[in-house]
């Protein structure tokens, strides 16, 4: 996109940005949605959480995926058309394609073109001849798979264990969704993070280099960069705190002082301890992620987890 266009989208996201932070900011217990998190230092720093000791998500899944890339193959079966959701740097879509057989094709679906670029050409290396057909879409919502997969199987593609950013009745309407778009008889191979000791999720998500508070707190400069807010990005904290009811991982931004902020004409006013609730990362027991699966039409194939049992990788039959 350049030019006009771009301009555009650039200030119907501004525009969305503000109202979505007027709402969450203005309800009684604060909140604004996690999505936000994602600018580009949001990605930046998304990108080096993924390579802390304490974040063990992202380096467990790749495990899974390589030890059992045979396995994963022979479930699959061949000439699947691998479709993507939100592909990141395309490394685990790489891993994936490199060990399946006879793949028809690669799919990356990203709102953002910029991401699609560095997936498909990460994929192409990985699997020379391959093609790559990346769609501009917001995959939450229902969108059209390229004509040119023909009838190929399909295969969903969505590790990460982003399906624990949503609460669970989204994540329900998201996988039906997803169902939808990939049409009766695809299947899924989706990353689920696992319910585990408080210690090591805590941690995950408050590590000592103070990355993950970095990443929560660039929402405030996002605020002030793009929606004109003047946050004192130095009044606020990182907390991360499992919620044990909801299991699930929280990340606030907690208020250090009472202060009033200025955000679209508006005064947002914060006690002391106040916070505002930026994230939630829910962790699954495989019962309650298979019962998920099933309210949205998907049946478990197959699962795999590392010998700790700190994620899962779950093949679903749709
Ligand atoms: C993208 N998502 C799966 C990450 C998670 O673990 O919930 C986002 C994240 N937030 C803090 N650290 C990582």
């Amino acid at each position: 996109m350049s030019g006009a266009p771009a301009r555009d989208a650039a200030a119907m996201q501004r525009a969305a940005l503000i109202a979505d932070a007027l709402a969450g900011l203005s309800a009684a217990r604060k909140t604004l949605p996690c999505k936000w998190l994602y600018d580009a230092e949001g990605a930046r720093l998304f990108e080096a959480i993924t390579r802390l000791p304490e974040y063990y998500p992202t380096r467990t899944e790749t495990g899974i995926l390589t030890g059992q890339a045979e396995a994963i193959a022979a479930a699959v079966g061949p000439g699947a058309a691998v479709v993507e959701f939100g592909p990141g740097d395309g490394a685990k879509a790489a891993l994936l394609l490199a060990g399946l057989r006879a793949p028809a094709a690669y799919v990356p679906v990203d709102i953002a073109p910029e991401w699609l670029e560095a997936a498909a050409s990460r994929v192409a290396a990985a699997r020379p001849g391959l093609p790559v057909l990346p769609v501009v879409a917001d995959f939450t919502q229902g969108f059209a798979l390229p004509q040119r997969l023909g009838a190929a199987p399909r295969l969903g593609f969505f590790p990460g264990s982003t399906i624990g950013n949503f609460e669970p009745a989204e994540a329900t309407g998201f996988l039906r969704r997803l169902r939808a778009t990939l049409g009766t008889g695809s299947r899924l191979l989706l990353g689920a993070d696992l319910v585990k000791e408080v210690a090591v999720l805590e941690a995950a998500y408050d590590d000592a280099a103070g990355v993950t508070a970095a990443f929560n707190l660039n929402l405030l400069h996002r605020l002030n960069r793009e929606a004109g807010a003047e946050f004192d990005p130095a009044g606020f904290r990182h907390r991360a705190v499992w919620n044990a009811a909801l299991e699930r991982i929280e990340m606030h931004l907690v208020s250090c002082h009472a202060q009033r902020v200025r955000l679209a004409g508006r005064e947002i006013r914060f006690a002391e301890g106040e916070t505002i609730h930026t994230e939630s990362s829910h962790k699954y027991r495989p019962e309650r992620l298979r019962a998920l699966a099933a309210a949205a039409g998907w049946q478990v194939a197959a699962t795999w987890m590392d010998p700790d049992r700190l994620f899962s990788v779950w093949l679903l039959d749709g």
